[in-house]
């Protein structure tokens, strides 16, 4: 792709985009106002991504079964970002832009524009970080698919889990107390690794990160935000690492088929070590830590 080309965050389809001028009347003055739109699937691009090639853009997708907390995890992403920006003592310069509507209103319903593009089988929630400690500025793009039934069936990863092959990060969310009660969900999560492999849906080579969630628990598992006197020590990174392999063990521990997804996701799907992370609520920093480890 050349310097001055986009691949549109909508439809992947990559090429120069022009900026529309419009002349905009209020009462007797009027302005003009600059807007890029898509070629291909007329989708309205925030500006910043267009004309700001110099910020890196980086693309999460999610994966996890039906009801297991993908949207939710992204919502509370979002309001753990606006809390950061509102407090005045930690993050002292950082802000979040959301740059399309599905981001700033936190809402992930199909995308109501009249275009070809509406059908699409996800949402897009696109925002920009500035000044965020350890990352400094990023555009953010997350996908979250509609239907949480994809996962477990070939034809509809084919047709709507197109996504992920545009993903830096693949984010898996797994609830653990509700998986387990769950019937089909060894079944379900040996399905889904066949189904990968055979579909080919994934990036080349993709990080992971499993996000554990139990709401249910008083254990701890992994402490590494327990004992952190801010978000911005300097020691969080290293313990990033640690942090993870606790998880990972007690994952792999709770029984012999999770074992066999956790060894077969590292050994066939990707060169990068995977992330574990555990969350025990929404709305503590833990929430922070798929994108800290992604974004180092
Ligand atoms: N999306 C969403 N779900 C919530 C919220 N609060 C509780 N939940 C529950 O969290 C569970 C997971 O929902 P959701 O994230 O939509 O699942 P998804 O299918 O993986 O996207 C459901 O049982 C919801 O009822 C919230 O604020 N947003
Ligand atoms: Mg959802
Ligand atoms: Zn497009």
């Amino acid at each position: 792709m050349s310097a001055n080309e986009t691949c549109c965050p909508y439809c992947f389809e990559k090429g120069k985009i022009n900026p529309t001028i419009n002349r905009v009347e209020t009462g007797a003055f009027h302005s003009y106002s600059k807007e890029y739109v898509c070629f291909n699937c007329k989708n309205i691009l925030d500006r910043d991504l267009v004309e700001k090639k110099n910020i890196p853009t980086f693309s999460i997708g999610m994966i996890g079964f039906a009801e297991q907390g993908k949207t939710r995890y992204l919502q509370s992403l979002l309001s753990f970002l606006g809390k950061q920006q509102r407090s005045n003592d930690e993050w002292e310069q950082f802000q979040v832009m959301h740059c399309n509507e599905e981001a700033r209103n936190g809402i992930h319903e199909v995308n109501e524009r009249e275009n070809e593009w509406s059908k699409a089988p996800f949402t897009l929630s696109m925002f920009q970080i500035i000044d965020m400690p350890y990352i400094g500025n990023r555009f953010i793009k997350v996908y979250d698919p509609h239907d949480g039934d994809i996962f477990t069936q070939s034809l509809k990863i084919r047709e709507q889990a197109y996504y992920l092959a545009h993903c830096d990060l693949i984010l898996f969310i797994i609830d653990v107390a509700k998986i387990q009660r769950e019937e089909k969900a060894n079944e379900n999560l040996r399905k889904l690794l066949d189904i990968l492999q055979v579909e080919q849906v994934l990036p080349k080579d993709p990080k992971f990160t499993i996000v554990l969630i139990n709401e249910d628990t008083d254990e701890n598992i992994g402490d590494l935000w327990s004992d952190q006197e801010s978000l911005q020590d300097p020691v969080l990174y290293s313990k990033l690492e640690e942090d993870s392999q606790v998880v990972k063990n007690w994952f792999m521990e709770q029984n012999n088929e999770y074992r066999g997804f956790a060894n077969v996701l590292e050994n066939q799907f990707s060169s990068n070590p995977i992330s574990y992370t555990f969350l025990k609520n929404y709305k503590d920093a833990g929430i922070l830590t798929p994108l800290l480890w992604a974004l180092k």
